[in-house]
Protein backbone atom coordinates (compact mmCIF):
# COMPACT_ATOMS: atom_id res chain seq x y z
CA UNK A 1 0.00 0.00 0.00
CA UNK A 2 1.40 3.54 -1.29
CA UNK A 3 0.36 6.51 1.00
CA UNK A 4 0.66 9.91 -0.19
CA UNK A 5 1.27 12.79 2.73
CA UNK A 6 -2.16 14.76 2.75
CA UNK A 7 -1.14 18.09 3.10
CA UNK A 8 -2.36 21.66 4.33
CA UNK A 9 -5.14 22.93 3.45
CA UNK A 10 -6.71 19.61 2.62
CA UNK A 11 -9.99 19.51 4.24
CA UNK A 12 -9.23 16.04 5.29
CA UNK A 13 -7.11 17.65 8.02
CA UNK A 14 -10.06 19.13 9.63
CA UNK A 15 -11.94 15.44 9.93
CA UNK A 16 -12.44 14.10 13.72
CA UNK A 17 -11.38 10.18 13.01
CA UNK A 18 -13.19 7.36 14.39
CA UNK A 19 -12.80 4.80 16.36
CA UNK A 20 -10.80 1.37 15.58
CA UNK A 21 -12.84 -1.64 16.34
CA UNK A 22 -11.58 -3.79 14.09
CA UNK A 23 -7.80 -5.16 14.57
CA UNK A 24 -7.22 -7.25 11.61
CA UNK A 25 -4.65 -7.61 8.62
CA UNK A 26 -5.63 -4.32 7.24
CA UNK A 27 -5.36 -2.57 10.46
CA UNK A 28 -1.85 -3.96 10.11
CA UNK A 29 -1.17 -2.96 6.52
CA UNK A 30 -2.26 0.57 7.13
CA UNK A 31 0.11 0.47 10.43
CA UNK A 32 2.98 -0.87 8.23
CA UNK A 33 2.25 1.35 5.02
CA UNK A 34 2.33 4.33 7.56
CA UNK A 35 5.74 3.36 8.76
CA UNK A 36 7.16 3.09 5.65
CA UNK A 37 5.69 6.53 4.59
CA UNK A 38 6.65 8.53 8.07
CA UNK A 39 10.48 7.15 7.30
CA UNK A 40 10.43 8.13 4.00
CA UNK A 41 9.17 11.39 4.75
CA UNK A 42 11.72 11.73 7.69
CA UNK A 43 9.29 12.20 9.80
CA UNK A 44 9.10 10.91 14.09
CA UNK A 45 5.22 11.09 14.05
CA UNK A 46 2.32 10.33 11.98
CA UNK A 47 -1.51 9.91 12.16
CA UNK A 48 -3.27 7.95 10.11
CA UNK A 49 -5.40 10.92 9.14
CA UNK A 50 -2.40 12.34 7.21
CA UNK A 51 -2.48 9.91 4.90
CA UNK A 52 -6.06 9.88 4.03
CA UNK A 53 -7.59 7.53 6.85
CA UNK A 54 -10.16 8.68 9.43
CA UNK A 55 -9.17 6.09 11.84
CA UNK A 56 -7.69 6.72 15.52
CA UNK A 57 -4.71 5.75 14.80
CA UNK A 58 -0.99 7.00 15.27
CA UNK A 59 2.72 6.39 14.78
CA UNK A 60 5.60 7.46 17.54
CA UNK A 61 9.38 7.33 16.55
CA UNK A 62 11.15 9.23 18.78
CA UNK A 63 15.07 9.28 17.80
CA UNK A 64 17.50 8.49 20.04
CA UNK A 65 20.70 10.53 21.63
CA UNK A 66 22.18 9.62 18.06
CA UNK A 67 19.72 10.34 16.31
CA UNK A 68 18.98 7.49 15.01
CA UNK A 69 15.56 6.61 14.86
CA UNK A 70 15.35 2.69 15.41
CA UNK A 71 12.42 0.12 14.38
CA UNK A 72 12.54 -0.95 17.58
CA UNK A 73 11.46 2.05 19.47
CA UNK A 74 8.42 2.55 17.70
CA UNK A 75 5.19 3.04 19.37
CA UNK A 76 1.92 2.14 17.33
CA UNK A 77 -1.38 3.69 19.60
CA UNK A 78 -4.44 2.59 18.25
CA UNK A 79 -7.96 4.83 20.06
CA UNK A 80 -5.50 6.23 22.36
CA UNK A 81 -7.04 8.72 25.33
CA UNK A 82 -5.36 10.87 27.64
CA UNK A 83 -5.90 10.01 31.28
CA UNK A 84 -3.78 12.43 32.89
CA UNK A 85 -1.41 15.81 32.23
CA UNK A 86 0.27 17.64 33.96
CA UNK A 87 3.26 20.88 33.73
CA UNK A 88 3.88 23.40 31.03
CA UNK A 89 6.09 23.07 28.00
CA UNK A 90 6.89 24.72 25.08
CA UNK A 91 8.71 23.39 22.06
CA UNK A 92 9.25 24.96 18.21
CA UNK A 93 6.97 21.92 16.28
CA UNK A 94 6.81 20.88 12.86
CA UNK A 95 4.42 18.36 10.75
CA UNK A 96 4.61 16.63 7.23
CA UNK A 97 1.35 17.76 6.77
CA UNK A 98 2.29 21.44 6.90
CA UNK A 99 6.00 21.35 5.21
CA UNK A 100 8.19 23.99 6.25
CA UNK A 101 6.77 25.74 8.44
CA UNK A 102 7.54 25.27 12.41
CA UNK A 103 6.27 27.13 15.54
CA UNK A 104 6.73 27.17 19.30
CA UNK A 105 3.64 25.41 20.75
CA UNK A 106 2.35 24.96 24.38
CA UNK A 107 1.89 21.38 25.59
CA UNK A 108 1.70 19.30 28.54
CA UNK A 109 4.62 18.50 29.84
CA UNK A 110 3.85 15.04 30.98
CA UNK A 111 0.99 13.01 29.86
CA UNK A 112 -0.53 9.90 30.60
CA UNK A 113 -1.52 7.71 27.65
CA UNK A 114 -4.26 4.50 27.32
CA UNK A 115 -4.02 2.47 24.15
CA UNK A 116 -4.45 -0.56 22.25
CA UNK A 117 -1.84 -2.26 20.47
CA UNK A 118 -2.22 -3.50 16.97
CA UNK A 119 -3.10 -7.27 18.56
CA UNK A 120 -6.77 -5.02 20.56
CA UNK A 121 -4.27 -5.57 23.54
CA UNK A 122 -4.56 -2.14 26.10
CA UNK A 123 -1.54 -0.97 26.96
CA UNK A 124 -0.47 2.47 29.45
CA UNK A 125 2.22 4.68 28.56
CA UNK A 126 3.54 8.19 30.80
CA UNK A 127 5.51 10.30 28.93
CA UNK A 128 7.47 13.43 29.16
CA UNK A 129 10.13 15.44 26.73
CA UNK A 130 9.83 15.16 23.01
CA UNK A 131 7.80 11.95 23.29
CA UNK A 132 4.67 13.28 25.14
CA UNK A 133 4.94 16.36 22.85
CA UNK A 134 4.57 14.35 20.17
CA UNK A 135 2.27 12.18 21.67
CA UNK A 136 -0.26 15.29 22.13
CA UNK A 137 0.30 17.05 18.72
CA UNK A 138 -0.40 13.08 17.23
CA UNK A 139 -3.90 12.79 19.44
CA UNK A 140 -4.78 16.62 18.20
CA UNK A 141 -4.34 15.05 14.63
CA UNK A 142 -7.26 12.77 15.55
CA UNK A 143 -9.60 15.89 16.54
CA UNK A 144 -8.86 17.46 13.36
CA UNK A 145 -6.50 20.09 15.06
CA UNK A 146 -3.10 21.23 13.45
CA UNK A 147 -0.25 22.64 15.40
CA UNK A 148 -0.84 26.06 13.34
CA UNK A 149 -4.33 25.55 14.94
CA UNK A 150 -2.90 26.47 18.32
CA UNK A 151 -0.86 29.97 16.84
CA UNK A 152 -2.17 32.98 18.04
CA UNK A 153 -4.30 35.50 15.78
CA UNK A 154 -0.90 37.10 14.62
CA UNK A 155 1.05 34.01 14.46
CA UNK A 156 -1.43 32.61 12.44
CA UNK A 157 -1.52 35.27 9.91
CA UNK A 158 2.23 35.08 9.68
CA UNK A 159 2.06 31.44 8.69
CA UNK A 160 -0.94 32.13 6.27
CA UNK A 161 1.55 35.00 4.61
CA UNK A 162 4.57 32.44 4.55
CA UNK A 163 2.26 30.19 3.05
CA UNK A 164 1.26 31.85 -0.10
CA UNK A 165 4.75 33.13 -0.49
CA UNK A 166 5.81 29.73 -0.63
CA UNK A 167 2.99 28.59 -3.28
CA UNK A 168 3.45 31.14 -5.14
CA UNK A 169 7.09 30.65 -5.52
CA UNK A 170 6.24 27.03 -6.26
CA UNK A 171 4.22 28.11 -9.08
CA UNK A 172 6.96 30.01 -10.76
CA UNK A 173 9.64 27.71 -10.45
CA UNK A 174 7.11 25.31 -12.40
CA UNK A 175 7.20 27.89 -15.21
C1 LIG B 1 7.70 17.31 18.21
C2 LIG B 1 6.92 18.13 17.46
C3 LIG B 1 6.06 17.61 16.51
C4 LIG B 1 5.98 16.25 16.35
C5 LIG B 1 5.03 15.70 15.34
C6 LIG B 1 5.67 14.94 14.23
N1 LIG B 1 6.27 15.83 13.29
C7 LIG B 1 7.12 15.38 12.34
O1 LIG B 1 7.42 14.20 12.28
C8 LIG B 1 7.63 16.39 11.39
C9 LIG B 1 8.48 16.06 10.44
C10 LIG B 1 8.99 16.96 9.42
C11 LIG B 1 9.96 16.47 8.55
C12 LIG B 1 10.46 17.29 7.55
O2 LIG B 1 11.36 16.80 6.63
C13 LIG B 1 12.72 16.86 6.88
O3 LIG B 1 13.14 17.32 7.92
C14 LIG B 1 13.62 16.31 5.86
C15 LIG B 1 10.04 18.58 7.43
O4 LIG B 1 10.67 19.35 6.45
C16 LIG B 1 9.97 19.90 5.41
O5 LIG B 1 8.79 19.80 5.36
C17 LIG B 1 10.71 20.63 4.38
C18 LIG B 1 9.06 19.07 8.28
C19 LIG B 1 8.54 18.25 9.28
C20 LIG B 1 6.78 15.44 17.09
C21 LIG B 1 7.63 15.97 18.04
CO1 LIG C 1 1.37 16.66 12.40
Amino acid sequence: MKLTIVEYPDKRLKEKSKVVEKFDKELHGLLDAMYQSMIESKGIGLAAIQVGHAKRVLLLNIPDDNDEQSRDSLIEMINPLITMKEGDTVYQEGCLSVPSFYEDINRFERVCVNYQDREGNTKTIEAEGLLSIAIQHEIDHLEGVLFIDKLSYSRRKKFEKEYKRAQKEKKLSKN
